[in-house]
């Protein structure tokens, strides 16, 4: 694949401090260092710059000792390649080195939707619209290219800056995938509280309703502050969720 590069990383990019870690890969803040080549992308055919010299990024950084099936990687990768919009993480380049996959993205810096919701204190049905218009666009950008993301939750809508009317953009397609003309998808994957009733059974879907059901629960918690599924044990929280037995408790939602 054309779009993984071998050289050494550290020869284009001036690594800098964490921003966050998980199971098997780091992010870190990192800067394209001075004299160094634009990057180019292609993109439905046409071909831009999307990285200068001096430029902040993003790196992810995979630790291939702790995947256990290179496939997802690779997956992930080339979902991230086929996208371009503004309310999803943009992906840069790839430097595939002997124990480590880094990928170079668009760094964000204001932070996971959740903490925005947070810290706000009041947040407004305006508010929420916003967030879910955007949201949205990005959904409707992916599923007409036929990718399903799979795992939207507040923790992978991030915040371009800290900035009040900052761009909301979706991260993390570690689940996501494309979908194939009559091939129906069954894996069982998201995070319990946001996953669709159709997933749960293992009946198969075929469309990104499951991601719609997941902007639902979003929408539900940006409206009052708590769930609208919530159960300590996952069988009862299931049980809700297949029976989609929610409500708009008082006084709350009056
Ligand atoms: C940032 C800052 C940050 C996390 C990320 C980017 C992560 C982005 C991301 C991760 C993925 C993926 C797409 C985007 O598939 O704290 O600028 O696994």
């Amino acid at each position: 694949m054309g779009f993984f590069k071998k050289s050494d990383i550290t020869k284009l990019y001036e690594i800098g401090d964490e921003l966050g870690s998980g199971n098997f890969a780091k992010v870190k803040k990192a800067k394209r260092k001075a004299k160094t080549a634009d990057v180019e992308k292609e993109v439905g055919g046409k071909k831009k710059v999307v990285l200068k010299a001096g430029a902040d990024v993003a790196i992810k950084i995979i630790d291939k000792a702790k995947v256990e099936d290179m496939q997802d990687i690779q997956r992930e990768i080339e979902i991230m390649n086929m996208v371009d919009h503004p309310n999803v993480i943009n992906l840069f380049e790839i430097f595939d080195e002997p124990k480590k996959m880094n990928l170079v993205l668009e760094l964000v810096t204001g932070g996971e939707l959740f903490d925005r919701i947070v810290a706000k204190g009041n947040y407004s049905e305006k508010d929420a619209a916003t967030c879910m218009s955007q949201l949205c666009q990005a959904l409707d950008y992916l599923h007409t290219k036929k990718i399903v993301h799979r795992d939207l939750k507040p923790e992978n809508l991030l915040y371009a800056s800290p900035a009040d009317d900052a761009n909301l953009k979706v991260a993390d397609f570690g689940l996501a995938r494309m979908l194939t003309a009559g091939d129906m998808m069954k894996t069982a994957c998201g995070t319990p509280g946001y996953v669709a009733p159709e997933i749960l059974k293992n009946k198969g879907y075929d469309s990104g309703a499951v991601d719609m059901w997941s902007a639902g629960v979003i929408l539900y918690i940006l409206l009052c502050g708590f769930p609208p599924f919530y159960e300590e044990e996952l069988p009862a929280l299931f049980d809700q969720i297949l029976h989609a037995r929610y409500d708009f408790p008082s006084p709350w939602w009056d």
